[in-house]
């Protein structure tokens, strides 16, 4: 059997999670990008299905909860270092099951045992989600809670409290530092992904900036987590839009898409501490996850043409 190598999807519900990884087995299917295909894997109904829906103009539909599809893909790069082959493990939850994780503050067996073989995480942050946990402000706390004078009079109902969204993305990570301390880990700085998905869909004044500069100001607790946690964590930020566009939104988009070529439409914004750029490959924040110097194999791009 090949080395299995795992990249870890992390989000709650709506994250963008099933539709980067079907726009993403496109790209890899296609050999579209750094990660290409180098076997068709023994199971691939499940991203089949899901392609169809994307090649149908259609956003690839939430997972139930309890579905657990494994994905394991036959990979290699051409040209990058550090050469990639072998087995890419990409499972694919649904957000109910991480909220369960972080709720229940255990990992299940089946996460444990693939803790062997983690390469790296992509944590993903949709933009303009409803399904995204404000963290309670002045204004929030009044409203749920009430004025000082009646608050404890009622607390929250067992089940009813949601903790915010940026507080279970720290609660993983830090979870999994342990969880990777604790197996004696030879990893020694996790390579975490921020992935804001449907950039397409970030508020224009916000995409003139970086996707961290975004994370800066809707996600402030967990901005300050990666600025403090470096001697832990390699992070980089990434903005993905699958298609360009949104396909119930942007008018005529549907149609546009439905006449070109799956591949040729979205892109990923890449961004480190000390360098940026757009590409067109879906496959990079994998790539980068797997710890491909990704910056060196743009550059090369640039240079071939
Ligand atoms: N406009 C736009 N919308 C996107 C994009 N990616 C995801 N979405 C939207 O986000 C929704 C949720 O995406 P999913 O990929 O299903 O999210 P998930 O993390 O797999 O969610 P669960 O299956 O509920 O855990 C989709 O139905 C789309 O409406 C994108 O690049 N652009
Ligand atoms: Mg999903």
């Amino acid at each position: 059997m090949s080395e299995q190598k795992s990249v870890w999807l992390l989000g709650g519900p709506d994250a963008g999670k099933s539709n980067y990884l079907t726009r993403t087995w496109l790209a890899i299917r296609e050999r579209a990008g750094l990660i290409e295909l180098a076997a068709l894997p023994d199971e691939f109904e499940y991203l089949n299905t899901a392609s169809s829906q994307l090649s149908g103009g259609r956003f690839v539909s939430h997972t139930s909860r309890g579905v657990h599809v494994q994905n394991s893909i036959p990979v290699r790069t051409q040209s990058v270092e550090p050469q990639i082959t072998g087995d890419l493990v990409v499972p694919d939850y649904s957000g109910e099951d991480w909220i369960a994780i972080h709720a229940e503050r255990r990992w299940s067996e089946e996460w444990e045992s693939r803790l062997g073989s983690l390469a790296g995480c992509l944590v993903f942050l949709r933009a303009s989600s409803r399904e995204i946990v404000a963290t309670l402000d002045w204004f929030g706390c009044h409203k749920a809670f009430g004025i000082p004078l009646n608050l404890g009079q009622e607390a929250p109902a067992d089940g009813e409290y949601q903790s915010p969204t940026q507080v279970v993305v720290i609660d993983w990570l830090q979870m999994l530092r342990q969880s990777l301390r604790s197996t004696g880990s030879t990893i020694q700085r996790l390579r975490v992904g921020i992935v804001i998905s449907a950039w397409d869909l970030v508020p224009v004044d916000q995409k003139s900036g970086n996707p961290s500069d975004y994370v800066k100001s809707d996600f402030p607790l967990l901005s300050q987590f990666i600025e403090s946690n470096s001697k832990d964590f390699e992070f980089a930020f990434f903005g993905v839009s699958i298609a360009g566009a949104d396909f119930d939104r942007a008018p005529g988009f549907r149609e546009e898409f439905l006449n070109g070529t799956v591949t040729d439409f979205g892109y990923v914004l890449y961004q480190s501490d000390d360098n940026s750029f757009q590409s067109r490959d879906h496959t990079l924040p994998i790539a980068w996850a797997l710890g491909v110097d990704v910056v060196a194999a743009d550059l090369r791009k640039v240079e071939r043409g």
